[in-house]
């Protein structure tokens, strides 16, 4: 079995791939992608956006010994909707999982009938749930936040869109004294202009990774051509203490759409991840991301070199 994988790239994927898709689940549904991740009770956690046959999506889990292998679906734990709220009315989805001691809090994407929204719940068993409400209004998604506070203030990195056209959509970072009123918002990172792989709309991927050189961002590029979009993903680095801070962001794109079940899905030519894991070695990162709105795939890379990267491209002004 091939990995699908240019030895040249930083980011090797799984020989197994794609990890989890519909046929997995008992019930029939229509795609499962774009998981949270995290480790729980000793096993690696996904928080799966499964899309029923409806249109709309909730949230399901999956564990994994070894985080690539012998996926179970757990048949309780997971979040729904809530059918009284209007906030998420046409579904929930793309959780990204911040762990803070024995809490997750996972803020994920509630579709209102006013747009998408970025929402918190908490949990310490994926079971019971502490909704704690919408933290940004539409339009706004891609989101997760740090787990730590600068100054006691939390931190969001989120990605509003300017309701007036051509603007683009840009990634910003929001602080708050406590998860509930937000404010402090400044731009974080733009969309490049005009041919980069990241022009018009940048949105971030899974919650911030604190390295030995700061914050470690991936994120996601979207490149609209002739045919389609392409989501693309690049790597930037923040401050340790102040994330406001872009000490690097490289030029190049450093994953990319490239096998089939990335090039083709409901969505072509999409890679989306909200989930990484540093393993416990300190240097082994297993991404966790949903090919072409489809299914859900994993991909490992080392940390180190990652980090090396950020070093040889250096923060580009335009
Ligand atoms: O279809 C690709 C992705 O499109 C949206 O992401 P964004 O608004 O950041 O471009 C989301 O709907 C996402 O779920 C989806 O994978």
């Amino acid at each position: 079995m091939s990995s699908q994988t240019d030895p040249r790239e930083l980011f090797e994927r799984f020989a197994g791939n794609p990890i989890i898709g519909a046929a997995d689940f008992p019930k029939m549904v229509n795609a499962v992608f774009n998981p949270g991740a995290t480790e729980f009770e000793g096993r690696t956690l996904l928080l799966l956006r499964v899309e029923h046959r409806t249109g709309l999506s909730s949230l399901a889990v999956a564990t994994s010994d070894d985080g690539l292998t012998g996926w179970e679906i757990d048949p309780v734990k997971g979040l729904e909707p809530d059918p009284d709220l209007r906030e998420e009315c046409w579904g929930i989805e793309d959780p990204r999982i911040t762990r803070i001691d024995d809490e997750y809090f996972v803020v994920y994407v509630g579709y209102s009938a006013y747009g998408p929204l970025v929402s918190l719940a908490k949990t310490r068993d994926f079971v019971q749930w502490e909704r704690c409400g919408v933290l940004q209004a539409p339009e706004d998604k891609d989101a997760a936040i740090f787990p730590v506070t600068f100054d006691g203030r939390w931190a969001l990195i989120h990605r509003p869109v300017p309701a007036a056209a051509g603007l683009g959509a840009h990634i910003w970072l929001s602080f708050s004294p406590d998860l509930h009123y937000w404010g402090e918002s400044q731009m974080l990172l733009t969309a490049r202009r005009g041919g980069w792989w990241d022009a018009n709309k940048v949105g971030l991927g899974p919650p911030p990774l604190l390295t030995k050189d700061g914050w470690l961002i991936c994120y996601h590029g979207v490149r609209v051509t002739a045919s389609g979009s392409i989501y693309r993903l690049g790597l930037a680095l923040l401050d340790r203490d102040d994330p406001s801070k872009v000490l690097a962001r490289g030029n190049e794109w450093i994953f990319g759409p490239q096998a089939p079940y990335e090039q083709s899905g409901d969505v072509p030519d999409v890679v989306f991840p909200c989930g990484w894991i540093l393993r416990d070695d300190g240097d082994t990162l297993h991404l966790y991301y949903g090919a072409a709105d489809s299914v859900v795939c994993v991909a490992t890379a080392s940390l180190a070199q990652l980090l090396s990267h950020l070093e040889v491209h250096p923060f580009p002004t335009d």
